[in-house]
């Protein structure tokens, strides 16, 4: 409740405004650091009453919490959807409730009209596209085994859409690693069987190449000589196995922009005119990175 003038609102009793947000899990370092980034910004202090829920990678989880929050009656709410599409339902129920959604980070493919007021997150096909264009450069006869995100995420579609829009001749391989380390792992061991003569992975995310080497040194081979890795994120993990030598090239995708949420936030529910989409700047790196600026790395 934002209005009234001090005077308490039915429910809430304060100024702040009601948020309630579904993060779609807990899947990778990204994910870790976008949470606390957003919890650190949505605070008491800076004037945010945040329902933080945790949909652990389960669309019906998300649905769920949005639901809660339209009977709540949030001030506003923001999501990260954890797939594309299978939210029309959802959508249109909040949009009768008229409550305005904020989408965060990965994006919704839906047939309902104006679904959401502002999206703030990153430009994936770019992404892909710059590690393509590294890949092309630096190793243009690689056999790639391209390692996914969760399917039918806007982070998964448009990065491969990017990447393949460069080298999609290369790619000898394919499967999906959900984002995480574990599935990552399995789905690179698997691979290394089925081709043979792969030397160059492209993964979808930091995650899922830490365990593309944790399944490469297990056959004796060296990651990032033997079989090149490329990832998206650069979270602190990833760049310390880029200044160790085992992945060769990070395309940066920051989750720290929970300032960034909270000023969107602030004033979407003050009913201010904010612009559709906002981009988070994202850098690349390769090995010439220093262990100091990887130490210094807050994420
Ligand atoms: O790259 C990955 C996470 O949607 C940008 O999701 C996000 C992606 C990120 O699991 O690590």
């Amino acid at each position: 409740a934002t209005t009234g003038g001090g005077t308490p609102q039915a429910g809430g009793g304060s100024d702040l405004i009601k948020v309630g947000f579904s993060q779609l899990g807990a899947e990778s370092g990204w994910r870790t650091a976008n949470t606390e980034s957003v919890k650190f910004n949505l605070t008491k202090e800076n004037g945010f009453d945040l329902t933080f829920v945790d949909a652990q990678q389960k669309q019906e989880n998300q649905i769920k919490a949005l639901r809660d929050f339209i009977d709540q009656g949030v001030d506003v709410i923001a999501f990260s959807p954890v797939i594309e599409t299978g939210w029309d339902e959802v959508l249109q129920d909040i949009k009768d409730a008229e409550i305005p959604v904020v989408l965060v980070d990965r994006t919704v493919d839906t047939t309902v009209a104006d679904p959401f007021v502002t999206w703030i997150g990153a430009d994936f096909t770019k992404e892909g596209v710059t590690a393509g264009e590294w890949v092309k450069a630096n190793h243009p006869d690689a056999k790639i085994f391209e390692l996914q995100g969760t399917m039918g995420s806007g982070a998964q579609t448009n990065r491969q859409e990017g990447f393949r829009s460069i080298v999609g001749d290369n790619v000898i391989g394919e499967a999906s690693g959900n984002f995480t380390r574990a599935e990552g792992k399995a789905a690179t061991e698997a691979a290394l069987a089925a081709y043979p003569d792969m030397d160059l992975i492209f993964a979808h995310n930091d995650d899922m190449g830490l365990g593309a080497i944790e399944a490469i040194e297990a056959t004796g081979k060296k990651p990032g000589v033997d079989i090149k890795i490329v990832t998206v994120d650069g979270v602190k993990d990833g760049l310390q196995a880029l200044v160790d030598k085992k992945f060769n090239y990070v395309v940066e995708c920051n989750p720290a922009f929970g300032d960034q949420l909270a000023e969107l936030i602030k004033k979407v529910a003050a009913g201010e005119q904010v612009e559709k989409s906002t981009i988070v700047v994202d850098e690349a790196f390769d090995q010439t990175i220093t262990q100091e600026f990887v130490d210094s790395r807050t994420f």
